[in-house]
């Protein structure tokens, strides 16, 4: 067998020493020698038109041969059908494979109709090589264990979430790092060249602790390579940092009354932002964000935040039922939540959508705020009450996850992949006594 090269099905019956069909009668005729040869190794399932070889031959003998059938018809010798396997088998199957030629060549007693056997065969391996092979195969198997890995994990990370709630109940999308192509929003909205526009307040020491670092960080992060319009309300105009702004960037800083009360200072922003809308904002922008001013902006907080009425689910209550939203609970306040009502509990600290339906929104937080003054009551978490009851009203078309308003007292959450914007230290002992 050492002596058979191996090659493939076409090159073996060339290589192959394949004897004259006269030649193999000669060898194998049974009436010489039938019962000294070992008996065959293999079923045979023969048909005039066709035979087939099947081996049961114990797995993992040494050497490799390729054998298979061919048939040929009448002394043409035109193959009518081929038939080839691998086997394993060592020097003495040979012989019982030379035994069932044997057996083919006297089944085949019709002149013009022989079968013969071809095989051909690689070297006998030696046991280091065999070693070698197993290794190698072993190595193969995890490299694809590892690339079925690999893509698995590709394909979780590149598909929509599956760790997170993706939608509401009213089928709102909720915006998570993973399942927006942002370049395609990117280019959708620049066709549509979008103008979008930032409220923020900065009245008080709030507006030299944190508006430089605000308006910084979302000059370089917020809706970049839109255009932008930041509304700055400040107490102070002299206050006001100077910033170089980049392309598409505009700043319009308006002076405001500072409310007495802080609690006052945080409500009214809503008849703030509604005056503007109507005086100002609505025809200058098609979406519109108001934030709070103690955050900072961290990577890109792009136009898949763009939305008809988008709210943002607070980070602090992603994870918890209703039941335990810090809602407003008093029945006669205009903020009043049931235990058994609510869907999320959303931060006043982000909020946005078009003109129209920003305006709609502090419109009727602030008839909200103004009904419970007019009763001497202020809701819990006064203006974020009322917003509370205005989404309930009036669900939002798109809410945000808490990566787009994270605050790092939390601490690590694998569900928060890629934060945008991040709420700034509290020190209230020296920003609030106003
Ligand atoms: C000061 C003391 C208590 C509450 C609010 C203020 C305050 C708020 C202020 O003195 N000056 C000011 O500009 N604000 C604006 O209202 C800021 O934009 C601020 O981000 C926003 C909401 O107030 P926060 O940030 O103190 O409220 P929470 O809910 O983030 O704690
Ligand atoms: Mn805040």
């Amino acid at each position: 067998m050492g002596n058979c090269a191996r090659a493939g099905p076409r090159a073996s019956r060339e290589a192959s020493p394949l004897p004259s069909r006269g030649e193999w009668a000669a060898r194998f005729r049974p009436a010489h020698q039938p019962e000294t040869f070992p008996r065959p190794q293999f079923t045979l399932n023969c048909s005039p038109e066709r035979q087939v070889a099947r081996t049961k031959l114990k797995r993992n003998l040494p050497t490799k041969a390729s054998v298979g059938i061919v048939q040929h018809a009448g002394s043409r010798g035109i193959p009518l059908g081929n038939k080839r396997k691998r086997i394993n088998f060592d020097r003495k199957l040979w012989n019982g494979l030379l035994s069932l030629q044997s057996c083919l060549v006297q089944q085949n007693t019709k002149p013009g109709r022989l079968t013969y056997f071809l095989f051909s065969c690689s070297e006998k391996s030696s046991p280091a090589t065999r070693t070698m092979h197993s290794k190698g195969k072993v190595v193969l198997l995890w490299i694809f264990a590892f690339a079925v890995f690999s893509a698995t994990v590709v394909v979780y990370l590149d598909c929509a979430r599956m760790d997170v709630l993706t939608e509401t109940l009213w089928s709102a999308p909720i915006i998570w790092e993973g399942t927006f192509e942002r370049s395609m929003l990117d280019d959708y909205y620049k066709k549509q060249n979008v103008t979008v526009g930032l409220t923020v307040f900065a009245i008080g020491k709030y507006l030299d602790k944190y508006l430089k670092d605000f308006l910084t960080s979302a000059n370089t992060y917020f809706m970049p390579g839109h255009n932008v319009i930041f509304y700055v309300a400040v107490d102070n105009l002299s206050g006001v940092p100077s910033i170089k702004l980049g392309p598409h960037r505009t700043l319009k800083v308006f002076q405001v009354e500072k409310e007495r009360r802080w609690q006052d200072i945080s409500m009214m922003r809503m008849k703030t932002i509604g005056d503007l809308i109507e005086s100002h904002i609505r025809h200058e922008v098609d979406f519109l964000f108001c934030m709070d001013v103690d955050q900072v902006f961290e990577s890109d907080y792009g136009v898949e935040t763009l939305g008809d009425s988008v709210a943002q689910i607070h980070a602090w209550f992603y994870q918890e039922n209703r039941g335990s939203f810090t809602y407003e609970r008093n029945p006669e306040s205009a903020a009043y939540i049931p235990y058994e009502e609510g869907d999320y509990y959303y931060h006043a600290a982000v909020f946005g959508g078009t003109p129209q339906h920003i305006y709609n929104l502090t419109r009727e937080c602030y008839e909200g705020i103004r009904y419970d003054k007019e009763h001497d009551l202020e809701a819990i978490w006064h203006d974020e009450s009322h917003l509370n009851k205005y989404y309930l009203r009036n669900r939002p078309s798109k809410a945000l996850s808490p990566e787009y308003c994270w605050d790092y007292k939390i601490g690590w959450s694998y569900s928060v992949r890629n934060i945008k914007l991040s709420w700034r230290l509290k020190e209230y002992e020296e920003v609030r006594n106003n």
